[in-house]
């Protein structure tokens, strides 16, 4: 049965989002957008026909969204997100770009999305609606939860474990084996050799903890 696709966000992740959608063969029916003032605009061509309850009336069996909000700290809003259109009964895509690559036992949950470049490698698991940026790489038997956000460029080591809504930020370097928890944040460049707690931020190389300051 043929699916109308929506993305959630108009933003720059959507950008990215549709992009990769598209060159995967799958084209976008239209945006969503909380701020009014980008209704009626487009996106690479995709209108943004209104907020979250423009998609109310849509058949959930014929529909699937893809959430085209990032985060760039703990995911907070994204989880969110993703938690009221499931509440409302609709599916995410899962979204692979071409020019991805993933091992053939990997697995990929609900939303997930590996963009442009991107690695992943045999035996790892990609939680629900986490976002594997460009180019960066998770070598073997990772696992990468819910909501989670590896950064553009990032790199896990094999059997690294990355909590939920966990923000590993761009060019970051996790070593294998480490242990990161839930809702942490991992600064851009920063060299993780040492487990890392849930709610924890770390920077720096050897990462050591940092205050609220953001540098990601
Ligand atoms: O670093 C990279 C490669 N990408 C970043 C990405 C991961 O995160 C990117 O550079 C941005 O920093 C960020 O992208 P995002 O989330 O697209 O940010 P922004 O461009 O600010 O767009 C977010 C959009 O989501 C805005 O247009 C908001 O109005 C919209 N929004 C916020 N809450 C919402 C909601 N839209 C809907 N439909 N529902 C909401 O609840």
């Amino acid at each position: 049965m043929t699916k109308q696709v929506f993305v959630i966000g108009a933003g720059g992740h959507a950008k990215v989002v549709i992009d990769a959608l598209r060159r995967a063969g799958t084209m976008v029916d239209g945006l969503v957008d909380a701020d009014p003032g980008r209704v009626g605009s487009t996106v690479l061509g995709v209108p943004v026909l209104g907020g979250d309850e423009a998609l109310e009336r849509c058949d959930r069996d014929r529909t699937r969204v893809v959430n085209g909000i990032g985060a760039v700290g703990p995911a907070d809003l994204r989880a969110k997100v993703y938690a009221a259109y499931r509440a409302r009964g609709f599916v995410f895509a899962t979204l692979v770009d071409p020019s991805a690559v993933v091992g053939g036992d990997v697995v990929l949950d609900q939303g997930a999305q590996i963009l442009a470049g991107a690695v992943v490698q045999t035996g790892c698991r990609v939680g629900c609606d986490a976002i594997v940026n460009t180019r960066a790489a998770i070598d073997h038997d990772c696992q990468v939860g819910a909501h989670a956000h590896i950064a553009p460029g990032a790199v896990l080591s094999g059997d690294v474990r990355i909590g939920e809504r966990t923000l590993v930020g761009t060019g970051a370097t996790v070593i294998q084996g480490i242990r990161i928890g839930a809702g942490a944040l991992v600064a851009a460049g920063a060299v993780v050799i040492r487990d890392v707690a849930d709610g924890a931020r770390v920077a720096g190389n050897p990462a050591r903890p940092i205050g609220d300051e953001v540098c990601r």
